[in-house]
């Protein structure tokens, strides 16, 4: 924990209160205890510790936990007020108290046909109305109908956005590209000029449509994005200012600032304030995600959504996915001191989604003040990191197999992949059950020796290898299992991740949705930018900073090479 420097009035008293002293207690029960003595004492530990949603299985029974620490763990839960904190989230109201908003993405996803208020006002039917508009705009442009400024059918799109109004599409699109039939979709968010001159080099302007993507519309990077692609855009001959119309369209809640960009009002998809960046995709944010594989699938990932929704609303702490995932995290993060949780997709389209939670995670819950505006005595977000199997296998698993980190892991994979190879999808299959087992059980000495001794290998060089060929094993995991992966599964396991979070920011007692963290950096962003454009200090910094610019700077006057 950071000391050096106050930042806020008073300390938060969660460590001192009765079920978080429980948890403290029952973890010297367990700090030592290895899994495979928990699955010895208990042959039905795979039936006692699994919960089946729909077609997703979870097997959270490769945790350091018995029935009695999920005890304790609900009793925090139950302390912490998490099921009421829950209906006041799905209820509309303003539990994003730093920015005195309601969390609303649910109601994105509403399908049921029941209202759901905001300061008394049904927020249905203007949902609805976008979806609509979706719908319609996307059918013209899949079938055609809609056409380019010299009569050529659209083939491109290029979603401009970042953070929130990038990473969620991205990973959708990516994730079921199975599902994509006729449009190409590009993604622009970074600001440096290569990867829109790359991109931009591929396509052609008469066939491309550009999806300004921006909950704010002032954001630097992606107006910066924007208006390259306009001036690429008109730049081209026999083009006019006037057929933008047909090739940029907005996404946004703020309607002057996209009409002083040019873009028409009818071209303008609207969502609300009470839909935070990072929970967006659900919303007209996810409208590349409608291009890309037509609204019928996008309303299918809405629905698995809605289910995990009423899971997570309805279903008991004890066999409440998000919250027993949740409740999970937090054991290893605040009482075994884990810094970190992999998420490890064995689905080579879901190989986006560790970038998308990192943010989704990270920028939710890395927080060190709580909603009380008190210091945390505790450890809150943990750091999510991975990338997909088998590539980890053959690059960082070292560290989880012999390291001295706990890392609890997610692993995720699906039964009936999007592959005709059956060959591979059966070796992805082996390598996923067989890297969760391997973190479990580990090998023993005695093992490792008489597999040494097996293999014809001298005693003497058996003793010198036996500490390096030893696994100590005990690294926990969950096993996520899809059936396959459809929009509807997706939508769950996305909608499921979002409440895991939830779950935790309500123990941990923080705004889950607020990110204040990133503004520091983007205003001193803009004074340094002042000064890189005039060529000299202007203001204040500390003497590396100062030198670093300073060196920038010259360079730059130099044209250094
Ligand atoms: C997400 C964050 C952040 C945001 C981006 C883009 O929760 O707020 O990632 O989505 O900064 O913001 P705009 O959509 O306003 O451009």
């Amino acid at each position: 924990m950071r000391s050096a420097r106050t930042i806020s009035t008073g300390k938060s008293s969660l460590v001192n209160t009765p079920a978080w002293q429980q948890l403290l207690k029952h973890h010297k029960d367990m700090k030592n205890v290895h899994m495979m003595d928990l699955f010895a004492q208990t042959p039905n530990r795979f039936d006692q510790f699994t919960l089946e949603f729909e077609s997703i299985l979870l097997d959270y029974s490769k945790n350091i936990i018995t029935k009695e620490t999920l005890t304790h763990l609900f009793s925090l839960a139950e302390q912490q007020k998490v099921q009421e904190i829950r209906d006041m989230m799905f209820g509309g109201e303003k539990i994003n108290t730093t920015e005195d908003r309601a969390v609303l993405h649910t109601a994105l996803r509403n399908r049921s046909g029941t209202p759901v208020l905001f300061e008394g006002k049904d927020v249905m039917p203007d949902i609805l109305h976008e979806l609509d508009k979706m719908r319609v705009f996307s059918e013209k442009v899949r079938s055609g109908t809609w056409q380019g400024f010299s009569g050529k059918k659209i083939t491109d799109i290029v979603n401009i956005g970042i953070g929130g109004s990038e990473l969620g599409p991205k990973m959708v699109c990516r994730a079921l590209a199975p599902y994509a039939d006729m449009l190409d979709v590009h993604f622009i968010s970074n600001v440096d000029g290569a990867l829109i001159e790359n991109t931009l080099a591929r396509l052609n302007p008469e066939t491309t449509i550009f999806i300004i993507a921006s909950k704010t519309f002032t954001t630097q990077e992606t107006i910066t994005n924007a208006n390259t692609a306009r001036a690429w855009f008109l730049n081209h001959a026999d083009i006019a200012e006037a057929d933008m119309v047909k090739h940029f369209v907005a996404i946004s809640t703020n309607t002057q600032a996209v009409t002083n960009f040019g873009i028409d009002i009818k071209n303008m998809f609207e969502f609300w304030d009470w839909v935070g960046g990072r929970y967006s995709l659900w919303s007209s944010i996810g409208l590349s995600i409608v291009l890309y594989v037509g609204m019928d699938n996008f309303i299918k990932l809405l629905e698995g959504a809605e289910a995990m929704d009423k899971h997570f609303q309805n279903e008991p702490l004890e066999s409440n996915i998000p919250v027993i995932l949740a409740m999970i995290g937090i054991w290893y993060g605040n009482f075994f001191g884990a810094e970190s949780s992999a998420i490890l997709p064995y689905d080579y389209n879901l190989r986006l989604l560790p970038a998308y939670l990192e943010q989704a995670d990270m920028e939710s819950n890395g927080k060190s003040v709580d909603k009380d505006g008190k210091q945390t005595t505790y450890s809150t977000g943990k750091i999510i990191w991975g990338t997909e199997g088998i590539n980890g296998q053959h690059a960082f698993y070292q560290l989880l197999h012999q390291g001295t980190r706990l890392i609890p892991t997610d692993f995720i994979a699906s039964i009936h992949t999007h592959s005709s190879l059956h060959e591979h999808s059966n070796i992805l299959a082996s390598n996923f059950l067989a890297q969760t087992e391997a973190l479990m059980c580990g090998r023993d000495m005695r093992e490792t020796r008489l597999q040494l001794r097996n293999a014809g290998i001298a005693l003497n060089e058996i003793e010198k290898h036996l500490p390096h060929m030893t696994f100590h094993g005990n690294q926990p995991s969950n096993s996520i299992v899809l059936n396959r992966l459809t929009p509807r599964s997706l939508g769950s396991l996305l909608a499921m991740y979002e409440h895991k979070i939830f779950v935790q920011g309500a123990v941990w007692n923080l705004n889950s949705y607020d990110q204040w963290g990133v503004e520091l950096g983007k205003k001193l962003a803009r004074n340094i930018l002042d000064e890189l454009d005039e060529g000299g200090i202007l203001y204040q910094h500390d003497s590396s900073t100062e030198g670093l610019l300073t060196w920038f700077i010259e360079s730059q006057k130099n044209n250094n090479v």
